[in-house]
């Protein structure tokens, strides 16, 4: 039996630490037939790594590249330095086992990413079928370079396999995470964390999700999505869990089934989403929400310009997001909004249409985090237009990040106009800040126990921050839940 160590090379903790995911379902998968142990590098970098390598003297490494910037362009992070430096060198020392690279990072840089580490195989987008593939066929010395999502280093030149993504119904096991890696500090500072689909159908031009995930809906059975949820309940009570879907209610009807699932079972739970399109929020998700236990959501307008959300490519009408935000208050549903300025079509007129609607629909409570500028992905609309306006060069593989800012606006100009806007709004965040000051963490943290307060984080740190204006950083999404 081959033995295999799969790394999760991501130290990011903020806005939270955010565990593997990919990496655990993987682990799932391939434990059937083969031995694998998982390294975490979130919390311990590569403390115990080679140690970890000698013991278990695997064939196979592989890689999960999840992050590769922050997408921050006031004052961007890199990680590709950290992760050659903690994970890649290290490894060449210490094995002569083949190294595979994957994540979702790594998919949408495959070809300079393989360059860069020298590495001879990868798996572009989900790899639940393609790595267990590209196992048995390296045990049995077989090529792979035909295989679906593989891809290949090899003489200088990269080869791509086929299609990544396939049609039907997403069919994933329990990801069953603490029994990879130690769960606690995640538990303490984030979530636990569930998928409930795959595919993002929509045509936002600067985004990647199709690229990472396919076009193609595949839908997990509702019935398998609560069972799991059933059972982290049982093994982990009271952890917070988080739908990772790049939008939970994509396609209609999906996120209501489940929602009236786990209010049928009764189950008590605490959950919360990223990704909520505005486009297809109703009364009746919110009230199925609600019930089945939502403690705060993500809300990703990204604009609230006619203009700009057309040249976006997003898929909601202006007028869905006014009533978006009327259910988000009816419901009182606790949440952080996401906009980002300075994309395509931007001017000054369309910059002050969203912050009219800001103003005018968000609530007080609710919290605004704002971002400056498009980072630039390959093979986008955006990436083409930003090459059709000079923006970025052809010959740029766009690993270190590029941004798009409307010229109309101009960077400077972009990021004066929203930190004067995070001064002048208590509940709006500058690009880039999303972690609490210590000090101001630490009180939020006593407030809540003195006054027994059960509210999202992020909205026990507003109200500090409307007390204590001198406090600048505050969370986003709740960094303790
Ligand atoms: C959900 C999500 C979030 C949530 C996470 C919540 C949580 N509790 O996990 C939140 C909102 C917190 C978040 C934050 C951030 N995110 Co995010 N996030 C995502 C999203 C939409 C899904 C990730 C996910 O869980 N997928 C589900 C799992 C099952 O899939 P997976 O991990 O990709 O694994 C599959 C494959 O990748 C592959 N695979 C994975 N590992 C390995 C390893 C090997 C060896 C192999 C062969 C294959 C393989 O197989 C797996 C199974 O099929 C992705 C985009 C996307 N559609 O993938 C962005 C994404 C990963 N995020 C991204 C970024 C940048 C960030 C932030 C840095 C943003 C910021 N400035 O705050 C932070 C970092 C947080 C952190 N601590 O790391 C970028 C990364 C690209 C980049 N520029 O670096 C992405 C790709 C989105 C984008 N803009 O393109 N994120």
């Amino acid at each position: 039996m081959s033995r295999i160590l799969l790394i999760n090379t991501n130290i990011v903790k903020a806005p939270y630490p955010v565990p593997p995911l990919g990496l655990c379902l993987l682990a799932e998968r391939l434990a059937t037939r083969r031995e694998v142990r998982v390294f975490d590098g979130t919390f311990a970098g590569n403390d115990g790594l080679v140690e970890a390598v000698r013991s278990f003297a695997p064939d196979y490494v592989g890689l999960g590249i999840r992050n590769i910037d922050d997408m921050n362009l006031a004052a961007p992070s890199e990680y590709l330095d950290d992760i050659e430096r903690l994970f890649v060198r290290p490894l060449r020392d210490a094995t002569r086992a083949t190294v595979i690279l994957g994540g979702s990072g790594f998919s949408l840089f495959a070809e300079p990413l393989l360059r860069r580490f020298q590495v001879e195989w990868g798996v572009v987008g989900e790899a639940d079928a393609a790595l267990p593939a590209l196992l048995d066929r390296l045990d049995a010395g077989q090529d792979a370079d035909d295989l679906a999502g593989v891809v290949r280093l090899q003489h200088d030149t990269v080869v791509f396999g086929a299609s990544v993504c396939s049609a039907g119904v997403l069919d994933v096991p329990f990801s069953r995470i603490e029994r990879w890696i130690d769960f606690t500090p995640y538990r303490r500072l984030g979530a636990y964390p569930v998928q409930t689909r795959r595919g993002c159908a929509h045509g936002c031009t600067y985004c990647t999700y199709p690229a990472v995930e396919g076009r193609a809906y595949r839908l997990r059975p509702v019935q398998a999505i609560v069972d799991e949820i059933e059972d982290i309940g049982k093994r982990l009570p009271g952890a917070t869990i988080e739908f990772v879907d790049s939008t939970f209610n994509d396609p209609p009807g999906h996120a209501e089934s489940i929602c009236a699932e786990i209010v049928r079972r009764g189950l008590k739970l605490r959950l919360r989403t990223m990704g909520i399109n505005p486009g297809g929020i109703t009364d009746e998700l919110f009230t199925l929400m609600k019930a089945a236990g939502f403690a705060q959501i993500d809300c990703t307008p990204d604009s609230a310009s006619p203009r700009v959300i057309r040249a976006m490519g997003k898929n909601f009408a202006p007028e869905a997001l006014t009533r978006a935000a009327g259910l988000i208050a009816r419901h009182r549903m606790p949440t952080t909004w996401f906009f980002l300025f300075g994309g395509p079509d931007e001017d000054l007129e369309t910059v002050r249409e969203t912050f009219a609607f800001i103003d005018q629909y968000v609530r007080p409570e609710d919290l605004v985090l704002m971002g400056a500028g498009l980072r630039v992905y390959p093979r986008t609309g955006l990436h083409r237009r930003a090459l059709r306006e000079g923006i970025v060069r052809p010959d740029d593989p766009l690993v270190v990040p590029a941004f798009y800012v409307s010229p109309a606006v101009g960077r400077e100009r972009m990021l004066a106009i929203l930190r004067e806007a995070a001064r002048t709004r208590p509940n709006c965040l500058p690009p880039g800040e999303s972690t609490p000051d210590a000090r101001m963490l630490k009180e939020a943290v006593e407030m809540r126990v003195r006054e027994g307060l059960d509210e999202p984080m992020f909205v026990t740190l507003l109200r500090l921050r409307r007390a204590w204006p001198r406090f600048a950083g505050i969370g986003g999404p709740a960094p303790i839940a």
